[in-house]
């Protein structure tokens, strides 16, 4: 259905998150073209191209992009993704379209693999230089085999989805871009916009609480890092009557059935 459907965009735009989050990426593009075709670029290290060391026929952005769990060790260096799916959301999004297509700029060289339900249909290939660039770029079509004709990429909730993963890592800039023509009679939705939010979860709060009266004019808020974690929070009261409201997330994804962080923020 449409929301397992968005879901593969999420699985896509976390990887980038993560990116960025580790430090290592501060700006992603988020592209919906014609033909449900969405593209997610990042400006961060790029998925690693090497051998990888337990298949050593592959590359490692091939086992990363058909390896369920590919979640092990690349050169010393953990593919720790944060978001829900533990890493196995690049393969499983890969399985899931009747084409996909991953660009890594890395080192000067750009780089292209291509996959069909999964399967590559080239290998990763050298098609250029990049001089100056680094970074992931990933263009996929979801198989309308999985998801049947009418299953369409809505631009309203992709448009929020990247909306909320800037509001959530003040660390990133997010450029939304969408065909005008998938656009018609849409007053919402923006065909470019630059999504930034150098104020983070503050700027969350004060969109989300922008119609509500309020007892204090400007949430309290706090970046808190401690042994190299970080833990960022904000909170404001709302007048008497206004129902309360809580939302928690683990490196931008949403956990809305709470945790231990949630626990534990609660607690203090
Ligand atoms: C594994 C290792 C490294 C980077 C990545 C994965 C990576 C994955 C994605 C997915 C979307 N964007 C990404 N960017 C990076 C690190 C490789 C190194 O040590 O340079």
């Amino acid at each position: 259905d449409e929301r397992a459907l968005h879901h593969l965009a999420a699985e896509i735009l976390d990887n980038a998150m993560d990116e960025a989050v580790a430090g290592h990426a501060n700006r992603i593009d988020f592209i919906l073209e014609s033909a449900n075709t969405l593209t997610i670029r990042d400006n961060g290290r790029g998925m690693p191209t090497g051998k990888h060391p337990k298949f050593p026929e592959k590359s490692a952005v091939e086992v990363i992009m058909t390896t369920l769990h590919a979640g092990g060790k690349f050169s010393g260096k953990s593919y720790a993704t944060s978001g829900g799916l533990h890493g196995v959301g690049a393969s499983v999004v890969n399985a899931l379209s009747s084409t996909l297509t991953v660009k890594i700029a890395r080192e000067k060289v750009l780089y292209q693999q291509e996959f069909s339900r999964g399967i590559p249909i080239t290998m990763l290939k050298e098609i250029g230089t990049a001089p100056n660039r680094r970074g992931t770029t990933v263009t996929f079509t979801p198989d309308t085999e999985i998801f049947g004709e009418n299953a369409k990429f809505q631009a309203t909730t992709l448009y929020y989805m990247a909306r909320s993963k800037a509001y959530l890592f003040a660390g990133v800039e997010i450029r939304w871009q969408c065909d005008p023509a998938l656009l018609a009679n849409n007053e919402t939705t923006p065909a470019s916009a630059s999504l930034h939010f150098p104020g983070g979860l503050a700027d969350a709060l004060n969109d989300v609480t922008k119609d509500k009266g309020l007892v204090i004019a400007t949430p309290f808020a706090e970046l808190v890092e401690l042994d190299g974690q970080k833990f960022e929070w904000a909170i404001t009261w709302l007048d008497a009557g206004e129902d309360e409201f809580f939302s928690s997330f683990c490196n931008t994804v949403p956990t809305p059935s709470g945790g231990t962080h949630e626990t534990g923020f609660r607690q203090a």
